[in-house]
């Protein structure tokens, strides 16, 4: 299976919730429209009211929805000679029915394809798309823009439920689209990436995911078990080690993880590994303690190598929501960090949390994880993410 369809497959909780809440609105005010008819057939019928039950409970996807290639692939429903008895939008009650004709079983026996139910973009329906964004974890302020954005000269114009998604994804995948970035990979040996974040975050998967991937690209990798407070952690991160067949430096429990990072370049440098990737032990931001250590094993660092560490990542999960918001805040002011990873998409509700990530720090997402193994870390492709989020069939 494509990674996209994987994507979307495991972003099923996300991409249900705004599927759900966008059949809402559009139900709600909308009214069924014929489709254009077939070339040389007269129009014979308008919007029906949103009282009369869907007669097709398994309609094919929007059939004027565009493909995709296309540069302005919106649709114009304008044209639409159903659209016709719609009364300008001035002069049309915010919401509910409007003049309107069954379109009648006779219409599509004389060609007309499956009718579409579409309702005029007005503000009641756009404070709604807000609602469904916000519930979907984009955070406010995303939300606003993500509407204000979906409104622009679209006022008054009237949208299917594939339209609407189409056109959302267009707009998340823009405001997503600068921070899509790769971990950079420098000529520096060994490049230290020091990976950080809250307790059970998927730090340590994510060490393991990435140095499997960065051996199967020829790289040379070595493994600090920065996680000294556990045992756990570093016969977790051996496991990880020995699949990938990167060699994992560990010290004994409770001891020092800076003067472990600082043994560990030493060791990477002496073999000329390509890549030093240091995990640590999950901390809360509001431990200063514990954040005063990530800082000490900064400093000790530098003492080999004082542009390291190179990447300093955050992974964040992305069943925290809003709250991953607040750790970018903390870490970013006590770590520097340089990227951020968001792990567990899969079997969560709360993806739209990183539309809110990109749209306020402007930080490089690097990698997104959607399970366990080391396949499920992929590059982070806004386009697919977008499409995935809001539950479309292709990206
Ligand atoms: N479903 C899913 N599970 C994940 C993903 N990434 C990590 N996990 C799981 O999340 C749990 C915690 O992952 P760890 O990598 O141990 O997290 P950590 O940040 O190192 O945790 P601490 O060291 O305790 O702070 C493990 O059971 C992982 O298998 C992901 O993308 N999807
Ligand atoms: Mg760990």
């Amino acid at each position: 299976m494509s990674f996209f369809g994987k994507l979307k497959a495991r972003m099923f909780k996300s991409s249900s919730k705004i599927e759900e809440g966008l059949d809402a609105i559009v139900e709600e005010g909308g009214a069924e429209d014929a489709p254009p008819p077939a070339s040389g057939q007269a129009p014979a019928a308008g919007p029906a009211s949103p009282s009369v039950p869907h007669p097709e409970p398994d309609l094919p996807p929007d059939p004027v929805a565009p493909p995709p290639a296309e540069p302005e692939p919106e649709p114009q429903p304008e044209p639409e000679p159903a659209a016709r008895d719609v009364p300008p939008p001035a002069e049309a009650p915010a919401e509910g029915p409007a003049p309107q004709q069954r379109p009648g079983i006779l219409g599509r026996f004389l060609g007309r394809g499956p009718a579409v139910v579409r309702r005029e973009l007005d503000d009641a329906m756009l404070e709604q798309l807000e609602e469904v964004l916000i519930q979907a974890d984009m955070g406010v302020d995303t939300a606003l823009r993500v509407s204000a954005r979906f409104a622009e000269g679209r006022m008054g114009r009237r949208f299917g439920v594939e339209e609407i998604k189409r056109i959302l994804a267009r707009e998340i995948a823009q405001i997503m689209e600068p921070v899509a970035r790769p971990m950079p990979l420098f000529p520096k040996k060994p490049q230290v990436v020091l990976v950080v974040g809250v307790n059970g975050s998927g730090k340590t998967t994510t060490i393991g995911k990435l140095a499997s991937q960065f051996r199967a690209a020829g790289k040379s990798v070595v493994i600090a078990a920065g996680d000294t407070f556990r045992a756990a952690a570093v016969e977790q991160l051996q496991v990880w080690g020995e699949r990938a067949g990167v060699p994992v430096m560990t010290a004994p429990e409770g001891s020092d993880p800076a003067s472990l990072a600082f043994d560990a370049h030493k060791r990477a440098e002496e073999e000329g590994a390509d890549l030093l990737m240091i995990d640590t032990a999950g901390r809360l931001q509001n431990r200063q303690d514990l954040m005063e250590e990530l800082s000490k094993i900064v400093r000790v660092i530098r003492k080999r190598d004082e542009g390291a560490p190179h990447n300093t990542l955050l992974v964040l999960d992305a069943t925290t929501g809003q709250n991953a918001l607040r750790q970018v805040e903390e870490f970013g002011r006590l770590a520097d960090v340089t990227g951020l990873v968001m792990t567990k998409l899969d079997g969560t509700a709360r993806g739209g949390v990183l539309v809110a990530l990109a749209d306020r720090f402007g930080l490089p997402i690097h990698a997104i994880g959607i399970g366990e193994q080391v396949g499920d870390l992929a590059p982070f492709a806004p386009e697919e993410f977008a499409a995935a989020l809001v539950g479309l069939d292709d990206a």
